[in-house]
């Protein structure tokens, strides 16, 4: 038990969930494991659990726990038995008239086995099917009552359980980590008052107006259908076909065109709800709301090169990356924040509020902080957990409504409806991960894979057999609707349609695209670039410059030289010729650079490359000031295992160059030492080590003789400067002066990037 939990020193609830300390332990000659506890309906309330106040869930336990032990299995010291419970002699050998003669059929452990096995998969999510998920909580600042009922935000310090998905669009499940493409960011807030989905992006806005165009966009970035290529990727005919021909998707293009698309770990990307929603208060009053999620770790993204080389050495980056922080403590955080404002403020707004390919510029709402959601805890099962979660935009919460935005409209119908396909029928809510902890008490019955047994023969309300049981809430306590002014409506009936302002497609893509970085336009200038060039009908790209030109003439510009169009084609025609003047014509909170977060370097991964004969003391040096830093050095040697040092002592290298190449890692470190620098020249991974380092312009440390590398590969060296100034992210020390060299190589890794170094296209 003890090595148990000293292995697992964050998450210190797991040993007991296995039955290690809680006396569930089997004991030695034990036949059948303890029954489990009961599904007990209801699971948490106010003194028991995700409503404690003033309390923040310490670290790896939070209240999701104890509902899910209930159906938590640990097989130590047990017997194999079938799904009946009778016990298996022979798990090795199929039943057969002699050993070599015919298999029988009245083997039914065989079968029932194949049966199983035959059926383990179920329906792969449409979209989003790829994904990674974790459980945390959230943590309430303060009392937001003046503006919602909903029950995470009553009080300051208090906690909710929450499980995260993280997901790409595009790929299937199997498919790589790191496509270009936008990152779902879905959170289920269990509360005390039912299960909230906050199901939503790493990216504010989306690609069209209206969920009636949602399965054509899905259809034209998916795999086209003849041959089912590309996997992961939106550079294909069909998608730009449909992006071409779809003004209202400009914006959300210049987003999945920016390095946001391939960021560099889930814990370093926003997310977003997307929508307006509202927020609602006890006396009924609403304003509308966004949900804004920042990491604390800053915003962080891959560049397209490393991407692209990271997809095929390790489809599992970001996976790993969430897997990997949680389980060193590092753990992912992000902050809540809520733009709040009224409707008679959004009545003013140049833009329309419904519209979700429109954003909220900070500079004209502020965002407001009220809470923090950590991720502390890895799921035990990804089957049971990730792959079974639920989430449905329909799960909301007194105190949060809807607003009329068309697109979230058809989303309330589609989460429910998909689940009930994929996750077998409609008892959904019943699968550990999805069931709440508020208690659940209704009338509905039966359905496939039913588990509540509900007892008595009353099954309706109003009801006397049964005391009027369960009541009706009352809007005191039940969700009640926010009666929404619908005047306007009113005076056009039923309409197909769309407001005026939903027909101004660029002025938000102008004013994000504007209020990038240099560095930023010209990736996403290249991002346009590379996707169309894979476009093979010339129209297309010609259509994608044309829209362009009415968001960004440079922009048009640059794209159409790269693809090699000229003379510009005329700008497409705008659908609403005279769009309201924007309160905000650029917005810095916009650029990615502008949210370096913490500083830091909690998660990043350095390779610090060895051989033998490798000056082990400078080695030592970097590793302890790394982990001190919360980062983590790995050795990565021309082989894996003992390196003997020039001092005569060993190192142990854990990667090598082949199985561990550059791109995997934040920032470099070449050693000292001749024989080891000898050794690291004569092998070519060595110089596409530090090519790719240096291309992705991270930070590159040559201790003493390693210089000689740097020049091998062909670095400018004469970037050179001073380690104090450390500007170029290239830093040379001197034999014996490791110490300030690490520290300085420390504050450029605090930079991420250092993108003074990038060329168009690449010096090496
Ligand atoms: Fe969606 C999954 C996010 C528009 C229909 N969507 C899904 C997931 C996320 C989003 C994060 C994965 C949830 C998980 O991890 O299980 N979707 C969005 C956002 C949208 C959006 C932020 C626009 C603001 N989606 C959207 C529309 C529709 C759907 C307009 C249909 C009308 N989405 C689905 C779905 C999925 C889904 C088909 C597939 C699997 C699932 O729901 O559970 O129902």
């Amino acid at each position: 038990v003890e090595a148990l939990s000293a292995a697992m020193p964050h998450n210190p609830t797991k040993a007991a969930e296995h039955g290690f300390a809680n006396g569930l332990k089997p004991q030695p000659g034990a036949t059948a494991q303890p029954a489990s506890r009961l599904p007990t309906g209801s699971t948490l309330s106010e003194e028991n659990g995700s409503g404690k106040t003033g309390s923040v869930a310490p670290e790896g336990v939070n209240a999701t726990i104890e509902p899910l032990d209930r159906v938590r299995v640990d097989s130590s010291g047990q017997r194999l038995t079938t799904n009946q419970g009778v016990p298996v002699a022979d798990n090795q050998n199929s039943l057969k008239y002699g050993v070599r003669g015919p298999a029988l059929l009245e083997d039914f452990i065989l079968r029932e086995k194949i049966t199983h096995f035959d059926h383990e998969r179920i329906p792969e999510r449409i979209v989003h099917a790829r994904g990674s998920g974790a459980h945390g909580f959230f943590e309430c600042y303060e009392p937001l009552t003046q503006y919602t009922k909903a029950a995470p935000f009553r009080e300051a310090g208090k906690t909710t359980p929450v499980f995260v998905r993280f997901s790409t669009v595009q790929g299937e499940r199997g498919s790589k980590d790191t496509a270009r493409d936008v990152r779902g960011f879905a959170v289920k807030f269990y509360t005390d008052e039912g299960n909230w989905d906050l199901v939503g992006n790493n990216m504010p806005v989306f690609f069209i107006q209206d969920a009636m165009k949602f399965p054509d966009l899905v259809h034209a970035v998916k795999p086209e259908p003849h041959h089912q290529m590309p996997q992961a990727a939106s550079a294909h005919d069909t998608f730009w076909d449909f992006a071409s021909l779809m003004p209202e998707i400009t914006h959300m293009l210049m987003w999945v065109m920016s390095d946001r698309a391939i960021p560099r770990s889930y814990a370093t990307m926003q997310g977003f709800g997307v929508h307006t929603f509202r927020l609602v208060n006890e006396a009924g009053e609403s304003v509308f709301c966004k949900f804004h999620w920042t990491p604390t770790a800053g915003t962080h993204s891959l560049v397209w090169d490393e991407a692209v080389k990271i997809s095929g050495a390790d489809p599992d980056y970001h996976r790993r990356d969430l897997w990997e922080r949680i389980e060193a403590g590092a753990y992912p955080e992000y902050e809540l924040g809520l733009q709040i404002f009224t409707e008679e403020q959004a009545d003013q707004f140049s833009f329309d509020i419904l519209d979700a390919t429109k954003i909220v510029p900070e500079e004209l709402v502020p965002i407001r902080p009220v809470g923090r959601m950590v991720l502390n805890r890895n799921p035990d099962n990804f089957f049971a957990e990730t792959e079974q979660v639920a989430f449905c935009t329909a799960h909301i919460v007194p105190g949060i409504d809807f607003s009329n935005d068309p697109l979230l409209a058809g989303r309330i119908h589609s989460y429910v409806d998909t689940q009930i396909t994929r996750l077998g029928g409609p008892n959904f809510h019943e699968i550990p991960i999805n069931s709440p902890v508020a208690p659940v008490h209704n009338n509905q019955r039966d359905g496939l894979h039913r588990q509540a047994i509900h007892r008595g023969r009353v099954a309706y309300e109003p009801n006397s057999l049964a005391g009027g049981c369960p009541f009706q809430a009352g809007a005191e306590q039940g969700f009640v609707t926010v009666p929404a002014r619908l005047r306007a409506q009113e005076e056009q009936g039923k309409v197909r349609g769309k407001p005026e302002k939903f027909a101004d497609h660029y002025t938000q893509a102008t004013l994000f695209f504007d209020s990038q970085t240099p560095v930023e336009q010209d990736h996403i200038a290249n991002a346009f670039r590379f996707e169309l060039s894979k476009v093979t009908v010339p129209a297309i790209r010609e259509r994608i410059v044309a829209m362009l030109r009415n968001a960004s003439e440079p922009l048009a510009r640059k794209v159409a030289t790269g693809l090699g169009i000229d003379p510009l084609p005329e700008p497409q025609p705008l659908a609403l010729a005279n769009p309201a003047k924007p309160e905000v014509q650029k917005s810095p909170a916009l650029s990615l650079l502008a949210r370096p977060g913490d500083g830091s370097l909690k998660g990043r991964k350095v390779a610090v490359l060895v051989a033998p004969g490798v000056e082990g003391k400078s080695v030592a040096l970097a590793q302890a000031a790394l982990l001190e830093q919360g980062a983590i050095a790995r050795l990565v040697g021309t082989r894996i295992g003992r390196m003997p040092t020039s001092a005569g002592d060993a190192l142990d290298a854990d990667a090598s160059l082949e199985n561990e190449p550059g791109f995997l890692f934040d920032a470099l470190i070449l050693p000292d030492g001749q024989e080891a620098v000898a050794a690291l020249a004569q092998d070519g991974h060595t110089m596409e080590f530090i090519r790719d380092q240096f291309r992705h312009c991270k930070t590159i440390l040559a201790l003493g003789a390693s210089r000689q590398l740097m020049v091998k590969a062909g670095l400018p060296v004469s970037m050179d400067k001073s380690h104090a100034q450390g500007g170029t992210g290239l830093i040379f020390a001197e034999a014996g002066d490791a110490r300030q060299a690490i520290a300085a190589f420390i504050e450029g890794m605090t930079r991420h990037r250092h993108f003074g170094r990038e060329m168009d296209p690449p010096l090496l």
